[in-house]
């Protein structure tokens, strides 16, 4: 079955999203998410200028030989652009392998390890009173796990709130720099938790994110005053360059730690995995490396007594969330799935088959990922140039987004 055709697909349904499409001689085809948020042309550019030409002709059952082949081949290895690119075709590929043989593609990871997967929303809100009607709302629509964010006293544009239910955090318009102070943050966190949990009792499910924002020592202190009120997870507490970091914060806290999201390989994560210095990998299927490389740094963190927690916000496109939902349904570890509901214009430009219905998702059953791509309403919605934003702290300096 061989690639006869492919093409890059840069569109913007209410986002900036960049996709990719394999045809094979058979006349089947395969999409991938190639959405890198903020630098979307540079992997439109090197899977078009440099990634597809190697393609072509080659056998499109072959997944794990062409994923070997564009990441050692190139020389250059792991990185945010060279993943997303391989991501994508990798992607690509499951979704051919499933379309051929009428399967969907959670079938061929496996089977199904669970009747349906489990998914966190987003509630935000400018104060406690509006995040507790936030969480409300959530609840209401059937959730059982809701990730909480509120605007800190004092400082404007707080990480995570957004405007309505949604959450978009790139802008098209100016860069956008908002200012950040940890210890007001500190300071106040706690008290949203001790509110939600007194407002909606013990098994409700709360995340959040501290988005890279603290020190370990600071992150240590946060995860100690939010025992009470026992998280689902405080997720990204401290960069996670230095893996190490992560050791620090499991000595002084319970609280269950995620990290990942902005990991394009198992190298970012295999030690903070090895140690048990975390609880979920977010890694999700966009930017590390696949359907192929998310199982296997799945595989390694389940050795650990670690789970999965795989991104979704929107940026992540439909082909994405599809993708990941297939591999939260089969991998044994799973633990949950961000869930952050397209804009209609990008539902409508990705029409799918993936569901949500009472606090969890199903993938579907259409062979492949079950989601496609209306090419002649994805041209109505020429790419935007946006960025997110950067955070500065209040004298000015430029702090961790
Ligand atoms: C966030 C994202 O979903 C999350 O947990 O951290 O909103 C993140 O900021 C964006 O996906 C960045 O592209
Ligand atoms: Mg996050």
């Amino acid at each position: 079955m061989r690639i006869v055709g492919g093409k890059v697909i840069v569109c913007s349904p209410g986002r900036n999203f960049v996709t990719v499409k394999l045809e094979t001689e058979d006349g089947i085809y395969g999409l991938g998410d190639a959405t890198l948020n903020g630098r979307e042309l540079a992997v439109a550019s090197y899977l078009g200028d440099h990634v597809l030409p190697l393609l072509e002709g080659r056998d499109a059952r072959r997944i794990e030989d062409i994923w070997q082949f564009l990441y050692k081949g190139a020389y250059w290895r792991r990185g945010p652009v060279t993943m997303t690119a391989i991501a994508a075709v990798d992607a690509a590929l499951w979704d051919i392998k499933g379309k051929a043989l009428g399967v969907p593609v959670y079938q061929l990871l496996g089977g199904a390890s669970r009747d349906a997967v489990l998914v966190y929303g987003h509630a935000s809100g400018g104060t406690i009173d509006e995040t507790v009607d936030a969480v409300g709302r959530y609840v209401a629509a059937g959730y059982h796990a809701v990730r909480a964010q509120c605007s800190v006293p004092g400082l404007t544009d707080t990480y995570g709130v957004g405007r309505g239910d949604h959450y978009e955090p790139a802008v098209r318009t100016q860069l956008h720099e908002p200012r950040w102070s940890s210890t007001r943050y500190l300071n106040f966190v706690p008290s949203l938790f001790e509110r939600l949990r007194a407002v909606f009792g013990p098994d409700l499910h709360l995340l959040h994110d501290v988005h890279h924002r603290l020190t370990p020592i600071e992150a240590g202190r946060l995860g100690r005053a939010l025992e009470p009120h026992h998280l689902f997870w405080m997720e990204d507490p401290t960069p996670a360059e230095n893996q190490e970091s992560f050791r620090l914060i499991r000595q002084h806290t319970t609280t269950p730690i995620a990290v990942g999201e902005v990991f394009n390989s198992i190298f970012d994560c295999h030690r903070l995995i090895e140690d048990e210095s975390i609880d979920y990998i977010r890694t999700t299927v966009v930017h590390a490396g696949g359907i192929s490389h998310l199982r296997k740094i799945a595989s390694l963190a389940e050795l650990h007594h670690v789970r999965t927690g795989s991104h979704g916000a929107t940026d992540l496109s439909p082909v994405c969330l599809a993708a990941a939902l297939h591999v939260d349904l089969s991998v044994h570890n799973f633990g949950i799935q961000e869930y952050m509901p397209h804009a209609a214009d990008t539902d409508r430009v990705f029409p799918h088959a993936y569901r949500f219905e009472g606090g969890v998702m199903y993938p579907g059953d259409t062979p492949g990922l079950g989601v496609d791509i209306d090419e002649e309403l994805a041209a109505t919605f020429p790419y935007q140039r946006a960025y997110l934003p950067v955070a500065r702290l209040t004298d000015g300096t430029v702090h961790d987004w």
